[in-house]
């Protein structure tokens, strides 16, 4: 065996945080802060549990192994309705209605220490945020009262029934289904633990590009192995479907929605599957887009669709949620505007149950879009909000982005629905239009590997995510504090420089990928390096050239009118924002205007100096970013440190190729040398274009 020297071991209690990254943001790590804990340790001596339903016992025990390792103390779990001195009072019956569910109120002030809630699964989230705040604050009195602003905390996981994960990046799928549900893997706990912890409470298991398998008995009762698993978690089971299902699986000739044999077979599933799953959550589909089955396919609409599916869930509380990512390949329109045009003359068409799910931005999960403008035209349909957690669009599980500041573009971007202040949180979460549903979905990040993400610094996201769906006026930089400092270090000073470079990551990110506005110019098919070249001649309908319109005369699509009226779709007030090119927010330019690459631009440079200089200095900052890693080496566990360290070089050699190609490729349009004190690449547009074609060799 191996022999652990002092100096390890002493290490191993310095890093008490995980190394693996395997306990996500519930390593809880001993307090360091030597008086904090003994000031908390001489406080906490019990935890009294006033009730004794499974899921407050759950709650008990989860404080019970926090408390134990922050402070490093054994703390009895005592059942009696009320508490002694020097407990944490667990208590279930608030007068506080209006908690709800959901809801707490959490204390620890004169004497008192409570987490009180009136539901039991109030309390389990009382636990893991008083959990966060002794982390956070050490022995300083607190006092919060929460409730959620969205009622469906989703993950979308975009998992296939033989392991792959479509847009995955950290592994095979979590769910090992040749294995459920006889043998359950240690991990799922773990995985419904971290969920609850920052307010998940609805997660769909297949990929969105459904298989009608998940429907069969074989897999429904995999499916409730996993209910069964996450039901103390608060989370509840929603299932993708394909809308051919009644043909594949029920040998009908027809999915018809409006088919009297079509709506009865889903009647029929939807019983079924209640048999498995008592609290099934309900379907997530996705229809007549990118090939996938619909109601089109029979002359019906979306809403008719969404409708047949909601009559058949109309004796449960489940509910449909409907995707409105649709688009059609047709190179003359734009692609803006489509959802917006197919689902508009439908408000006020959908059912009760229905809720429509849009992507934050008008394209696809680009690194940068101005927000979708269905989220300011829809008074009579629930909407709910789709952002992508896993990074198919920025740098896969290679790149550090944190993505809190994208998600909050998209959440306080205001659209001027109902005047100033209706912003997208507001809108998704009913208080703009009162919606009977409210929903914010994350297409998970999630995999197999060890850490769960890959990039170790990719649990931000999923916990960001989290935090925010619960509520969505939490800052980025509240929320890259509070996971640092739960997840990589307690000291302060390396708190502080580990959430200043997240917070830059992301623009950093669109600085050497997709400058002022510019999108969707990435590898076709993988997604993943730059590809901006992509042309008619090798595809027919969405190129890159299609996106950036680069030419002689200048770079951008207009959509103020000139190639698209697209702007239109948008409040007046939003309009005016973004349709000068004078006062346009640079970060949205290219997304609106096509402009000469000599356009004098308010930082004092040209469109085309300006452009260059950002490219490079995205890369600059990769470079110091890896050089402020570096300088923590002392201070982070070896194995996360390392981690980050290799992935921050890969970071930058793909940085670099961003930006070559960018240059080397727009400088054949703009037939402009690089600005004065920018070295140019040593490599030539026919390598980088070589690099890129590797990606599509068989
Ligand atoms: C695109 C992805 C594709 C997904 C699609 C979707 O490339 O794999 O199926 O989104 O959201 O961005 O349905």
């Amino acid at each position: 065996m191996k022999k652990i020297t002092f100096a390890a071991l002493l290490l191993l209690s310095f890093f008490g945080f995980s190394q693996s990254g395997s306990e996500l943001w519930l390593s809880y790590t001993k307090i360091e802060n030597s008086d904090h804990r003994t000031q908390l340790a001489a406080a906490i001596n019990a935890i009294v549990l006033a009730s004794d339903s499974e899921r407050s016992q759950l709650a008990a025990q989860e404080l019970q192994q926090a408390l134990e390792s922050l402070l490093d103390k054994k703390i009895p779990i005592l059942q009696q309705a009320q508490p002694i001195p020097g407990s944490i009072f667990l208590n279930i019956k608030s007068n506080d209605t209006a908690l709800g569910k959901d809801g707490f109120i959490i204390l620890r002030k004169e004497g008192k220490q409570r987490i009180e809630a009136f539901n039991d699964l109030g309390l389990l989230y009382g636990v893991f945020a008083f959990a966060r705040e002794l982390q956070e604050i050490g022995a300083a009195p607190f006092e919060k009262r929460e409730i959620p602003k969205v009622r469906y905390r989703m993950l979308n996981h975009w998992d296939n029934a033989n392991g792959t994960v479509e847009r995955g990046y950290a592994g095979a799928s979590l769910w090992k289904w040749f294995e459920l549900p006889y043998r359950l893997d240690p991990r799922y706990e773990q995985y419904a633990r971290a969920n609850a912890a920052i307010g998940i409470n609805a997660v769909s298991l297949n990929n969105v590009n459904a298989s009608s398998r998940f429907l069969t008995a074989e897999y429904l009762e995999k499916i409730k192995a996993l209910a069964d698993l996450f039901r103390p978690y608060g989370i509840q089971v929603f299932i993708s479907v394909n809308f051919r299902s009644p043909r594949t699986l029920g040998g009908l000739t027809t999915s018809d929605p409006l088919d009297p044999d079509v709506r009865q077979w889903w009647k029929e599933k939807t019983a079924e599957i209640h048999r498995y799953i008592p609290d099934f959550g309900g379907f997530l589909v996705k229809a007549n887009s990118e090939g996938e089955p619909g109601p089109q396919d029979y002359g019906r609409t979306h809403a008719e669709g969404a409708n047949m599916l909601a009559a058949a869930l109309e004796n449960y509380p489940g509910i449909v949620i409907w995707r409105a990512f649709v688009y059609k390949a047709d190179p003359n329109g734009d692609r803006f505007k489509e959802a917006y045009e197919q689902f508009k003359p439908l408000d006020g068409q959908f059912d009760e149950k229905v809720i429509v799910q849009v992507k934050n931005g008008p394209i696809d999960f680009m690194p940068r879009e101005p927000f979708h403008p269905m989220f300011g035209a829809f008074k009579k349909t629930a909407l709910a909000v789709e952002f992508q957690i896993t990074q198919e669009y920025l740098g896969h599980s290679t790149h550090w982005v944190y993505l809190a500041p994208m998600f909050k573009e998209c959440l306080d971007a205001d659209t001027y629905a109902t005047g100033k202040g209706a912003t997208v949180g507001k809108v998704i979460d009913g208080s703009v239009y009162p919606t009977p549903i409210s929903l914010m979905a994350g297409v998970a990040n999630t995999g197999s590997d060890a850490n769960f993400t890959g990039h170790p610094m990719a649990q931000s996201n999923w916990y960001a995510f989290g935090r925010l769906a619960w509520d969505h006026t939490l800052s980025a930089a509240q929320l890259a504090k509070e996971w640092t400092a739960i997840s990589l270090s307690q000291k302060k000073e390396v708190i502080q420089k580990i959430s200043s470079l997240m917070l830059n990551s992301h623009a950093t990110y669109v600085n050497y990928t997709y400058p002022l506005g510019l999108h969707h110019m990435m590898g076709e098919g993988h997604h993943f390096g730059p590809q901006p070249w992509l042309d008619k001649s090798q595809r027919p309908d969405w190129t890159s050239t299609y996106y950036h319109r680069a030419a002689a005369s200048g770079i951008g699509f207009d959509r103020t009118g000139k190639m698209s009226n697209a702007l239109a779709l948008y409040a007046p007030e939003v309009q005016n924002t973004w349709k000068d090119p004078q006062q346009c927010d640079l970060n949205y330019l290219l997304w609106f205007h096509h402009l000469p690459w000599d356009y004098p631009l308010s930082t004092g440079r040209m469109l085309w100096e300006e452009l260059m200089h950002r490219y490079y200095q995205g890369v600059e900052e990769v470079e110091q970013m890896r050089l402020a890693w570096a300088q923590l080496e002392e201070e982070i566990e070896e194995e996360t440190f390392n981690n980050v360290a290799a992935r921050l070089q890969i970071q930058k050699r793909e940085a670099l190729w961003w930006r070559d190609s960018g240059y080397l490729y727009f400088k054949t349009f703009s037939n402009m040398p690089l600005p004065e004190g920018l070295t140019p690449p040593t490599r030539s547009l026919e390598e980088v274009k070589a690099l890129e074609k590797i990606y599509h060799l068989r």
